[in-house]
Protein backbone atom coordinates (compact mmCIF):
# COMPACT_ATOMS: atom_id res chain seq x y z
CA UNK A 1 0.00 0.00 0.00
CA UNK A 2 1.00 3.42 -1.02
CA UNK A 3 1.11 6.10 2.32
CA UNK A 4 1.92 9.88 2.67
CA UNK A 5 2.52 12.03 5.71
CA UNK A 6 4.08 15.46 6.38
CA UNK A 7 7.36 15.45 7.24
CA UNK A 8 7.37 19.22 8.95
CA UNK A 9 5.30 20.40 11.36
CA UNK A 10 2.20 22.33 11.42
CA UNK A 11 2.27 26.80 10.50
CA UNK A 12 5.37 26.66 8.41
CA UNK A 13 5.62 28.64 4.90
CA UNK A 14 6.36 24.68 3.25
CA UNK A 15 4.80 21.37 4.26
CA UNK A 16 7.19 18.72 2.45
CA UNK A 17 4.70 15.66 2.11
CA UNK A 18 6.82 12.21 1.27
CA UNK A 19 4.64 9.51 -0.56
CA UNK A 20 5.91 5.97 -0.10
CA UNK A 21 5.25 2.57 -1.88
CA UNK A 22 4.39 0.58 -5.09
CA UNK A 23 2.34 3.40 -6.70
CA UNK A 24 4.18 6.41 -5.66
CA UNK A 25 5.33 7.40 -9.01
CA UNK A 26 2.00 7.16 -10.44
CA UNK A 27 0.31 8.95 -8.33
CA UNK A 28 2.74 11.78 -8.89
CA UNK A 29 2.44 11.67 -12.55
CA UNK A 30 -1.39 11.96 -12.20
CA UNK A 31 -0.73 14.47 -9.94
CA UNK A 32 1.82 16.82 -11.43
CA UNK A 33 2.75 15.36 -14.40
CA UNK A 34 6.14 14.44 -16.08
CA UNK A 35 8.00 13.45 -13.62
CA UNK A 36 11.49 15.00 -13.34
CA UNK A 37 15.08 13.13 -12.92
CA UNK A 38 15.63 11.31 -10.25
CA UNK A 39 16.35 13.03 -6.79
CA UNK A 40 16.52 16.35 -9.02
CA UNK A 41 13.51 18.63 -7.85
CA UNK A 42 11.47 20.52 -10.41
CA UNK A 43 8.49 22.85 -9.93
CA UNK A 44 5.36 21.52 -11.21
CA UNK A 45 1.26 22.64 -11.40
CA UNK A 46 -0.65 20.00 -8.84
CA UNK A 47 -4.44 19.11 -10.29
CA UNK A 48 -6.94 16.70 -9.55
CA UNK A 49 -9.97 15.96 -11.61
CA UNK A 50 -9.55 19.64 -13.29
CA UNK A 51 -8.65 21.27 -10.44
CA UNK A 52 -5.39 23.34 -9.44
CA UNK A 53 -4.62 22.56 -6.15
CA UNK A 54 -1.16 24.27 -5.43
CA UNK A 55 2.27 24.64 -7.18
CA UNK A 56 4.95 23.00 -5.88
CA UNK A 57 8.25 21.22 -5.45
CA UNK A 58 8.17 17.40 -6.56
CA UNK A 59 11.08 15.57 -6.14
CA UNK A 60 11.52 11.72 -6.75
CA UNK A 61 13.31 8.82 -5.15
CA UNK A 62 12.58 5.53 -7.01
CA UNK A 63 13.46 2.27 -5.28
CA UNK A 64 15.77 1.49 -3.75
CA UNK A 65 17.44 4.60 -3.56
CA UNK A 66 14.58 6.28 -1.16
CA UNK A 67 14.37 6.39 3.13
CA UNK A 68 12.09 3.85 2.85
CA UNK A 69 13.82 1.37 0.30
CA UNK A 70 10.16 1.75 -1.77
CA UNK A 71 9.26 4.76 -4.50
CA UNK A 72 9.18 7.78 -3.03
CA UNK A 73 7.63 11.28 -4.38
CA UNK A 74 7.98 14.19 -2.12
CA UNK A 75 6.30 17.11 -2.33
CA UNK A 76 6.93 20.72 -1.24
CA UNK A 77 4.05 22.24 -0.49
CA UNK A 78 2.68 25.60 0.62
CA UNK A 79 2.65 25.42 4.10
CA UNK A 80 -1.40 25.87 5.26
CA UNK A 81 -4.55 23.95 6.32
CA UNK A 82 -6.41 24.29 3.20
CA UNK A 83 -3.30 23.40 0.90
CA UNK A 84 -2.91 20.51 2.92
CA UNK A 85 -6.73 19.35 3.29
CA UNK A 86 -6.94 19.53 -0.58
CA UNK A 87 -3.80 17.70 -1.48
CA UNK A 88 -4.61 14.96 1.47
CA UNK A 89 -7.55 14.55 -0.11
CA UNK A 90 -6.37 14.22 -3.75
CA UNK A 91 -3.62 11.28 -2.80
CA UNK A 92 -6.46 9.83 -0.65
CA UNK A 93 -9.10 9.55 -4.17
CA UNK A 94 -5.57 8.16 -5.96
CA UNK A 95 -5.43 5.63 -3.88
CA UNK A 96 -2.99 6.32 -0.85
CA UNK A 97 -3.81 6.16 2.80
CA UNK A 98 -2.40 8.45 5.32
CA UNK A 99 0.97 6.93 7.28
CA UNK A 100 0.82 6.00 10.82
CA UNK A 101 3.02 7.31 13.05
CA UNK A 102 6.96 5.91 12.54
CA UNK A 103 5.53 4.08 9.30
CA UNK A 104 8.12 4.81 7.24
CA UNK A 105 10.96 4.03 9.47
CA UNK A 106 9.16 0.57 9.88
CA UNK A 107 9.23 -0.24 5.85
CA UNK A 108 12.95 1.24 6.00
CA UNK A 109 13.10 -1.22 8.50
CA UNK A 110 11.96 -4.03 6.42
CA UNK A 111 13.74 -2.45 3.65
CA UNK A 112 17.29 -3.16 5.34
CA UNK A 113 17.24 1.02 4.74
CA UNK A 114 17.58 1.06 8.86
CA UNK A 115 18.58 -1.20 11.62
CA UNK A 116 16.81 -1.52 14.74
CA UNK A 117 19.76 0.20 16.86
CA UNK A 118 19.67 3.04 14.23
CA UNK A 119 15.94 3.22 14.54
CA UNK A 120 15.94 3.60 17.95
CA UNK A 121 18.85 6.29 18.12
CA UNK A 122 16.72 8.15 15.95
CA UNK A 123 13.62 8.27 18.21
CA UNK A 124 16.44 9.44 20.38
CA UNK A 125 17.64 12.21 17.65
CA UNK A 126 14.70 13.58 17.48
CA UNK A 127 13.42 13.70 21.31
CA UNK A 128 16.98 15.38 21.99
CA UNK A 129 16.38 19.03 23.97
CA UNK A 130 20.20 19.42 24.69
CA UNK A 131 23.79 18.99 22.59
CA UNK A 132 25.16 16.21 24.55
CA UNK A 133 21.70 14.16 24.21
CA UNK A 134 21.97 15.12 20.50
CA UNK A 135 25.49 14.30 20.15
CA UNK A 136 24.78 10.37 22.04
CA UNK A 137 21.99 9.60 19.78
CA UNK A 138 23.82 11.04 16.33
CA UNK A 139 26.94 8.31 17.39
CA UNK A 140 24.45 5.68 18.05
CA UNK A 141 22.65 6.22 14.72
CA UNK A 142 25.74 3.85 12.87
CA UNK A 143 28.38 3.54 15.73
CA UNK A 144 26.48 1.42 18.17
CA UNK A 145 25.39 -1.20 15.19
CA UNK A 146 29.13 -1.16 13.88
CA UNK A 147 30.36 -2.16 17.82
CA UNK A 148 27.59 -4.40 18.09
CA UNK A 149 28.73 -5.99 14.92
CA UNK A 150 31.96 -6.38 15.68
CA UNK A 151 31.34 -8.29 19.06
CA UNK A 152 28.95 -10.35 16.68
CA UNK A 153 32.04 -11.16 14.43
CA UNK A 154 34.12 -12.21 17.35
CA UNK A 155 31.40 -14.45 18.64
CA UNK A 156 31.23 -16.30 15.26
CA UNK A 157 35.00 -17.00 14.92
CA UNK A 158 35.18 -18.36 18.63
CA UNK A 159 32.21 -20.41 18.36
CA UNK A 160 34.16 -21.73 14.87
CA UNK A 161 37.12 -22.52 17.02
CA UNK A 162 35.12 -24.19 19.58
CA UNK A 163 33.25 -26.00 17.08
CA UNK A 164 36.26 -27.04 15.39
CA UNK A 165 37.89 -28.43 19.36
CA UNK A 166 34.34 -30.18 19.97
CA UNK A 167 35.72 -32.84 16.88
CA UNK A 168 38.76 -33.20 19.10
CA UNK A 169 39.04 -36.10 21.09
CA UNK A 170 39.55 -35.15 24.75
CA UNK A 171 43.29 -36.43 25.54
CA UNK A 172 44.03 -34.79 21.85
CA UNK A 173 42.87 -31.37 22.61
CA UNK A 174 45.57 -29.16 21.90
CA UNK A 175 46.48 -26.84 25.17
CA UNK A 176 47.15 -24.03 23.22
CA UNK A 177 44.54 -23.68 21.23
CA UNK A 178 42.20 -23.89 23.76
CA UNK A 179 44.04 -21.26 26.16
CA UNK A 180 43.57 -19.19 23.30
CA UNK A 181 39.90 -19.79 22.60
CA UNK A 182 39.52 -19.07 26.62
CA UNK A 183 41.08 -15.71 26.56
CA UNK A 184 39.22 -14.49 23.08
CA UNK A 185 35.90 -15.33 25.28
CA UNK A 186 37.17 -13.20 28.40
CA UNK A 187 38.45 -10.39 26.08
CA UNK A 188 34.76 -10.14 24.75
CA UNK A 189 33.31 -10.54 27.85
CA UNK A 190 35.07 -7.65 29.21
CA UNK A 191 34.62 -5.59 26.62
CA UNK A 192 30.52 -6.00 26.73
CA UNK A 193 31.52 -5.66 30.83
CA UNK A 194 32.58 -2.04 29.88
CA UNK A 195 30.01 -0.90 28.20
CA UNK A 196 27.51 -2.24 30.68
CA UNK A 197 29.51 -0.48 33.46
CA UNK A 198 29.02 2.48 31.02
CA UNK A 199 24.87 2.28 30.48
CA UNK A 200 23.72 4.26 33.43
CA UNK A 201 25.72 7.07 32.51
CA UNK A 202 24.29 6.95 28.65
CA UNK A 203 20.50 6.16 29.92
CA UNK A 204 21.03 9.09 32.51
CA UNK A 205 21.89 11.41 29.02
CA UNK A 206 18.81 9.92 27.60
CA UNK A 207 16.47 10.49 30.16
CA UNK A 208 17.76 13.41 31.74
CA UNK A 209 19.42 13.88 35.07
CA UNK A 210 17.50 14.57 38.77
CA UNK A 211 19.16 17.11 40.57
CA UNK A 212 17.65 17.73 44.35
CA UNK A 213 17.81 20.71 46.13
CA UNK A 214 17.84 19.56 50.25
CA UNK A 215 18.18 21.41 53.60
CA UNK A 216 16.31 23.01 56.81
CA UNK A 217 13.73 25.24 56.41
CA UNK A 218 15.02 28.92 55.16
CA UNK A 219 18.78 27.39 54.39
CA UNK A 220 17.53 29.40 51.45
CA UNK A 221 17.01 26.33 49.13
CA UNK A 222 14.25 27.88 47.14
CA UNK A 223 16.48 31.10 47.06
CA UNK A 224 18.75 28.69 45.21
CA UNK A 225 16.87 26.90 42.96
CA UNK A 226 15.46 30.47 41.33
CA UNK A 227 19.20 31.59 40.99
CA UNK A 228 20.18 28.49 39.61
CA UNK A 229 16.99 28.36 36.99
CA UNK A 230 17.47 32.46 36.08
CA UNK A 231 13.35 32.45 36.87
CA UNK A 232 11.23 33.34 39.83
CA UNK A 233 9.90 29.74 40.24
CA UNK A 234 9.22 28.89 43.72
CA UNK A 235 8.00 31.26 46.81
CA UNK A 236 10.98 32.64 49.03
CA UNK A 237 10.34 34.02 52.39
CA UNK A 238 11.62 34.60 55.54
CA UNK A 239 8.88 31.89 57.20
CA UNK A 240 10.64 28.52 57.93
CA UNK A 241 8.38 25.79 56.39
CA UNK A 242 7.34 28.10 53.01
CA UNK A 243 7.85 25.22 50.11
CA UNK A 244 5.94 21.93 50.95
CA UNK A 245 5.42 20.14 47.03
CA UNK A 246 8.80 19.52 45.65
CA UNK A 247 9.09 21.88 42.77
CA UNK A 248 11.26 21.04 39.53
CA UNK A 249 12.51 23.03 36.74
CA UNK A 250 14.60 21.45 34.06
CA UNK A 251 17.82 23.61 33.39
CA UNK A 252 20.48 22.81 30.89
CA UNK A 253 24.05 21.85 32.58
CA UNK A 254 26.36 22.42 29.78
CA UNK A 255 24.96 20.15 27.34
CA UNK A 256 23.19 17.84 29.81
CA UNK A 257 19.26 17.95 30.76
CA UNK A 258 18.79 18.27 34.33
CA UNK A 259 15.48 18.34 36.67
CA UNK A 260 16.65 20.87 39.50
CA UNK A 261 14.21 19.81 42.36
CA UNK A 262 13.30 22.44 45.60
CA UNK A 263 12.33 20.62 48.12
CA UNK A 264 10.61 21.33 52.16
CA UNK A 265 12.54 21.98 54.71
CA UNK A 266 13.43 19.04 56.73
CA UNK A 267 12.61 19.13 60.40
CA UNK A 268 10.55 17.04 62.61
CA UNK A 269 6.77 18.63 62.57
CA UNK A 270 3.54 18.31 63.62
CA UNK A 271 1.67 19.76 60.85
CA UNK A 272 0.52 17.33 58.59
CA UNK A 273 0.97 18.75 55.30
CA UNK A 274 4.41 20.33 55.96
CA UNK A 275 5.40 16.57 57.53
CA UNK A 276 4.37 15.14 53.54
CA UNK A 277 6.27 17.67 52.54
CA UNK A 278 9.49 16.48 54.36
CA UNK A 279 8.75 12.81 53.23
CA UNK A 280 8.58 13.65 49.76
CA UNK A 281 11.75 15.40 50.22
CA UNK A 282 13.69 12.32 51.15
CA UNK A 283 12.02 10.13 48.65
CA UNK A 284 13.66 12.58 46.33
CA UNK A 285 16.62 12.84 47.86
CA UNK A 286 17.06 8.92 47.35
CA UNK A 287 16.35 8.79 44.26
CA UNK A 288 18.39 11.61 42.89
CA UNK A 289 21.93 11.64 41.02
CA UNK A 290 22.99 14.33 43.06
CA UNK A 291 22.68 16.34 45.83
CA UNK A 292 22.89 20.11 46.89
CA UNK A 293 22.72 20.33 50.31
CA UNK A 294 22.33 23.60 52.01
CA UNK A 295 22.72 24.98 54.97
CA UNK A 296 22.82 28.57 57.01
CA UNK A 297 25.94 30.21 58.88
CA UNK A 298 26.42 28.03 62.23
CA UNK A 299 23.91 25.43 60.84
CA UNK A 300 24.81 21.42 60.44
CA UNK A 301 24.68 19.57 56.94
CA UNK A 302 21.73 17.35 56.28
CA UNK A 303 22.96 13.65 55.57
CA UNK A 304 22.97 13.08 52.06
CA UNK A 305 21.83 8.82 51.35
CA UNK A 306 24.83 6.67 51.08
CA UNK A 307 26.76 6.93 47.97
CA UNK A 308 24.82 9.79 46.54
CA UNK A 309 27.62 12.28 45.09
CA UNK A 310 26.98 16.02 46.39
CA UNK A 311 27.96 18.84 47.14
CA UNK A 312 27.72 20.82 50.66
CA UNK A 313 26.48 24.37 50.24
CA UNK A 314 26.99 27.06 52.86
CA UNK A 315 24.06 29.91 52.19
CA UNK A 316 23.76 33.41 52.58
CA UNK A 317 27.28 33.61 53.20
CA UNK A 318 27.06 37.87 52.70
CA UNK A 319 25.76 37.21 56.63
CA UNK A 320 28.51 35.64 58.09
CA UNK A 321 31.50 32.88 57.49
CA UNK A 322 31.14 29.56 58.95
CA UNK A 323 33.12 26.32 58.80
CA UNK A 324 32.94 23.31 56.81
CA UNK A 325 31.22 23.04 53.44
CA UNK A 326 32.68 22.60 50.01
CA UNK A 327 31.23 26.24 48.57
CA UNK A 328 30.19 29.19 50.56
CA UNK A 329 27.41 31.09 47.96
CA UNK A 330 24.85 34.29 48.70
CA UNK A 331 22.03 34.92 46.53
CA UNK A 332 22.25 38.66 47.43
CA UNK A 333 26.07 39.23 46.35
CA UNK A 334 25.98 36.66 43.45
CA UNK A 335 29.04 35.16 45.15
CA UNK A 336 29.69 31.87 44.49
CA UNK A 337 27.20 30.92 42.13
CA UNK A 338 29.79 30.72 39.00
CA UNK A 339 31.41 28.30 40.75
CA UNK A 340 28.54 26.59 41.69
CA UNK A 341 27.28 26.37 38.20
CA UNK A 342 31.00 25.20 37.02
CA UNK A 343 30.91 22.41 39.76
CA UNK A 344 27.12 21.09 38.71
CA UNK A 345 28.51 21.26 35.18
CA UNK A 346 31.04 19.24 35.81
CA UNK A 347 29.14 16.57 37.83
CA UNK A 348 26.32 16.32 34.88
CA UNK A 349 29.60 15.49 32.83
CA UNK A 350 30.78 12.99 35.03
CA UNK A 351 27.35 11.46 35.47
CA UNK A 352 27.21 10.85 32.09
CA UNK A 353 30.56 10.14 30.71
CA UNK A 354 30.41 6.79 28.86
CA UNK A 355 34.27 7.05 28.77
CA UNK A 356 34.62 6.09 24.70
CA UNK A 357 32.35 2.93 25.89
CA UNK A 358 29.44 1.61 23.19
CA UNK A 359 27.02 3.85 24.66
CA UNK A 360 23.66 1.18 25.65
CA UNK A 361 21.06 3.63 26.39
CA UNK A 362 18.15 1.91 26.46
CA UNK A 363 16.67 -0.75 28.64
CA UNK A 364 16.57 -3.33 26.02
CA UNK A 365 19.65 -2.83 24.76
CA UNK A 366 21.30 -3.51 28.14
CA UNK A 367 19.38 -6.42 29.24
CA UNK A 368 20.67 -7.95 26.05
CA UNK A 369 24.53 -7.26 26.77
CA UNK A 370 23.54 -8.51 30.22
CA UNK A 371 22.25 -11.57 28.63
CA UNK A 372 25.58 -12.25 26.11
CA UNK A 373 27.98 -11.29 28.94
CA UNK A 374 26.36 -14.12 31.30
CA UNK A 375 26.39 -15.91 29.10
CA UNK A 376 30.18 -15.75 27.88
CA UNK A 377 31.11 -15.95 32.25
CA UNK A 378 29.20 -19.17 31.91
CA UNK A 379 30.86 -20.39 29.08
CA UNK A 380 34.16 -19.62 30.73
CA UNK A 381 33.56 -21.62 34.03
CA UNK A 382 32.80 -24.19 31.62
CA UNK A 383 35.74 -26.82 30.35
CA UNK A 384 33.64 -29.47 28.09
CA UNK A 385 33.23 -28.14 24.70
CA UNK A 386 30.21 -28.71 23.64
CA UNK A 387 28.45 -27.35 26.91
CA UNK A 388 30.75 -23.90 26.64
CA UNK A 389 29.67 -24.21 22.41
CA UNK A 390 26.21 -24.01 23.79
CA UNK A 391 26.79 -21.03 25.93
CA UNK A 392 28.63 -19.17 23.48
CA UNK A 393 25.28 -19.67 20.85
CA UNK A 394 23.21 -18.26 23.65
CA UNK A 395 25.31 -15.15 23.84
CA UNK A 396 25.45 -15.32 19.60
CA UNK A 397 21.33 -15.19 20.22
CA UNK A 398 21.26 -12.36 22.64
CA UNK A 399 23.52 -10.11 20.23
CA UNK A 400 21.35 -11.19 17.32
CA UNK A 401 18.44 -9.61 19.18
CA UNK A 402 20.15 -6.77 20.21
CA UNK A 403 20.89 -5.98 16.22
CA UNK A 404 17.14 -6.73 15.47
CA UNK A 405 18.65 -9.99 13.76
CA UNK A 406 16.14 -11.81 15.36
CA UNK A 407 13.06 -11.23 17.42
CA UNK A 408 12.70 -8.29 16.03
CA UNK A 409 8.69 -8.12 15.78
CA UNK A 410 8.69 -7.81 19.23
CA UNK A 411 10.17 -4.47 20.03
CA UNK A 412 8.86 -2.56 16.99
CA UNK A 413 5.95 -1.99 18.25
CA UNK A 414 7.69 -0.45 21.09
CA UNK A 415 10.66 1.38 19.53
CA UNK A 416 7.75 2.55 16.53
CA UNK A 417 5.28 3.66 19.23
CA UNK A 418 7.85 6.67 20.32
CA UNK A 419 7.89 7.67 16.72
CA UNK A 420 5.60 10.88 15.25
CA UNK A 421 3.79 10.96 12.01
CA UNK A 422 6.04 11.22 9.10
CA UNK A 423 8.74 9.42 10.99
N1 LIG B 1 21.00 37.57 53.29
C1 LIG B 1 20.63 36.51 52.58
N2 LIG B 1 19.39 36.03 52.69
C2 LIG B 1 19.03 34.98 51.96
C3 LIG B 1 19.93 34.36 51.07
N3 LIG B 1 19.29 33.33 50.48
C4 LIG B 1 18.03 33.30 50.99
N4 LIG B 1 17.87 34.29 51.89
C5 LIG B 1 16.67 34.58 52.66
O1 LIG B 1 16.39 33.49 53.52
C6 LIG B 1 14.97 33.33 53.64
C7 LIG B 1 14.59 31.91 53.30
O2 LIG B 1 14.82 31.71 51.94
P1 LIG B 1 14.13 30.54 51.12
O3 LIG B 1 14.82 30.48 49.81
O4 LIG B 1 12.67 30.70 51.12
O5 LIG B 1 14.54 29.32 52.03
P2 LIG B 1 14.08 27.80 51.90
O6 LIG B 1 15.25 26.97 52.25
O7 LIG B 1 13.44 27.55 50.58
O8 LIG B 1 13.02 27.69 53.06
P3 LIG B 1 11.79 26.64 53.23
O9 LIG B 1 11.06 26.57 51.94
O10 LIG B 1 10.98 27.24 54.29
O11 LIG B 1 12.39 25.35 53.64
C8 LIG B 1 14.34 34.36 52.74
O12 LIG B 1 13.98 35.49 53.53
C9 LIG B 1 15.45 34.71 51.77
O13 LIG B 1 15.34 36.02 51.27
C10 LIG B 1 21.26 34.90 50.96
O14 LIG B 1 22.11 34.43 50.23
N5 LIG B 1 21.54 35.97 51.74
MG1 LIG C 1 11.64 26.91 50.07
Amino acid sequence: MTIFAPLTGRGGAVTLVRLSGPQALAIAVALAGALPKPRHAALRRLTHEGRVLDEALLTIFPAPHSFTGEDCAELSLHGGRAVWAAIAGALTALGARPAEAGEFSRRALYNGKLDLLGAEAMADLIAAETDAQRAQAVENMHGLMAAITGWREQLRQLIARQEALIDFPDEDLPPEIDAALVAGIARLRDDMQAALGAAPAAERLREGLEFVILGAPNAGKSTLLNALAGDDIAIVSDQPGTTRDALGVRVDLGGVPVHLTDTAGLRETTDQIEAEGVRRAKARAARADFLLLTAAPGEAFPQPPLGTPHLRLRTKSDLASSPGGDLALSAKTGQGLAALRARLIQAAHDLTDTKGAAALARPRQVACVRDAAQALTAALALDDPELRGEELRMAAHALARLAGAIGVEEVLDAVFSSFCIGK
